[in-house]
């Protein structure tokens, strides 16, 4: 690769660079500091000899402005704008509004037509005021200045091939796919050796994913023709669009994934297969092995919660993989007015973005009732919720503003409509919930994120009344 001067550049998951750092002054040990994208952490080393020059410290990331504006370019079902070729090769970094350093690039003035982004940038310029102009002129590196020294060309004659891929994924579940179809949905993609492979990738989703092929390097198209750059991992960004070429030269199977690794084992990838490849004596039995690689990735994961409140015991415990989710949530009250219950649910996540969920459930219910007393839900059907063993089919539907709706019939002939939310972002640390259905429950409450498995929690519940406490999670 060709040396290119910048001041700033993020290496993506096994990116790797060469980077040559001129020291401006003898005697002096400059830190060079390396911080994750989040700046939750920095590592740091010396360069040079002599008293040590600390480097500035960074300002702290703006996540929620970021998040925020990544919100105004997706659509009510959660897919994103495509803008084409108009974003590539991460010319156009969509989270500058995060870094405060950079903030006021270019970046607004060729997004002209999204009007909400531009009333964002004018706000970010006024905040800039204060700040030396020649730090929101700090030049980050894209893949556009990257140019290789040597032609890249490859042979005029071999066919070429076009596949195309969009990487999709659910944020909200953190479930992540090429074209919708995790690994154990697809089969290998069989290529013929001579051929030339030219990749089209959208990135249809709110992160990035550095992909990474095995066993080749390939062209990035970045618009430096002959000399365009050889890699084997590419970055790309939210909603960019890029494309990239390599030959097919080698034997055998080869991986082709997002490098995050949980992105990776959550089906993001797939398999280039070389037609009539030699056989592998490392790999006798090569079905076998790909099975393997498909069930690896669309494991199932455990997720558990409990709070341990004044009013009583209320937890869920989940078991979910890229479709399916089998869940079981329990309300236990410390005395039998207030009762004991639980609802378990298994469903399976349709359509492309998940939004929709049927599925069938199982309630146990107990509760104390005074006497002569008889609860009727808002339909008027009579409640057996002081003694009840039911089961259930029904869906949930994610509306807008993540709220699910679910609907569920139980096999005595009642019905429940309900709606809910939990983890809605009041601050930071702070997070709302509240569920309210037709059986005339309802629920509201606060969770301070204390650590990363415990919260303090307070929450008002028809049932159990106002109670507070921890918030245990796995
Ligand atoms: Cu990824």
């Amino acid at each position: 690769m060709e040396p290119v001067e910048v001041d700033r550049l993020i290496i993506g998951v096994s990116e790797t660079y060469d980077v040559i750092v001129t020291i401006p002054n003898e005697n002096i040990s400059y830190e060079f500091l390396a911080t994750p994208e989040d700046r939750t952490n920095a590592t740091s080393i010396f360069i040079g000899e002599g008293v040590k020059q600390l480097a500035n410290p960074m300002p702290k990331l703006k996540y929620f402005e970021g998040m925020k504006m990544m919100n105004n370019m997706m659509h009510m079902d959660g897919t994103m704008d495509d803008m084409g070729m108009q974003m590539s090769f991460q010319k156009m970094d969509m989270n500058t509004v995060m870094y405060p350093e950079i903030a006021g690039n270019s970046m607004r003035n060729k997004m002209g037509k999204h009007e909400k982004m531009n009333a964002k940038g004018m706000e970010m310029n006024h905040s800039n005021h204060n700040m030396p102009s020649k730090e929101s002129n700090r030049i980050t590196l894209n893949y556009a200045m990257l140019k290789s020294p040597t032609k890249t060309t490859l042979s005029k004659e071999a066919p070429v091939r076009e596949l195309h891929f969009e990487l999709t994924g659910n944020m909200n579940r953190y479930v992540w796919s090429m074209d919708n179809k995790v690994l154990a949905e697809t089969d290998k993609i069989l290529i013929k050796k001579g051929e030339v492979l030219r990749i089209t990738l959208y990135n249809n989703s709110m992160m990035r994913h550095p992909m990474h092929l095995h066993g080749h390097d390939f062209r990035i198209l970045n618009g430096q023709g002959e000399y365009a750059p050889l890699k084997n991992v590419l970055d790309i960004m939210p909603m960019e669009t890029d494309v990239i070429e390599f030959e097919a030269n080698a034997d055998g199977d080869w991986f082709f994934h997002c490098h995050i690794l949980y992105h990776m084992m959550a089906g993001m990838n797939r398999v280039f297969s070389y037609e009539n490849s030699k056989p592998n004596p490392y790999l006798t039995n090569k079905e076998k092995a790909y099975k393997k690689l498909q069930a690896e990735s669309n494991r199932f994961h455990f997720m558990a919660e409990n709070d341990f409140a004044t009013n009583g015991n209320d937890g869920q415990m989940m078991l979910q993989n890229t479709r399916w989710s089998l869940a079981t949530e329990w309300r236990l009250g410390y005395n039998d007015h207030h009762g004991y219950e639980s609802e378990t649910h298994i469903g399976r996540y349709i359509g492309r973005n998940q939004w929709f969920m049927p599925f069938i459930g199982f309630d146990a219910r107990y509760r104390k009732l005074d006497y002569g007393e008889i609860e009727k839900n808002l339909f008027g059907q009579t409640s057996t919720k002081d003694k009840r063993l039911q089961a259930s089919i029904g869906f949930a539907y994610t509306l807008p503003m993540l709220i699910t709706f679910q609907s569920e019939l139980y096999h005595d002939g009642n019905v429940r409509l309900q709606l809910m939310r939990e983890d809605i972002p009041i601050s930071k640390r702070l997070r709302m919930a509240f569920m309210v259905n037709t059986d005339k429950e309802y629920m509201a409450g606060f969770k301070y994120i204390a650590g990363k498995n415990i919260g303090i929690t307070t929450h008002y519940d028809s049932d159990m009344g106002f109670g507070f406490g921890v918030n245990l999670n796995y």
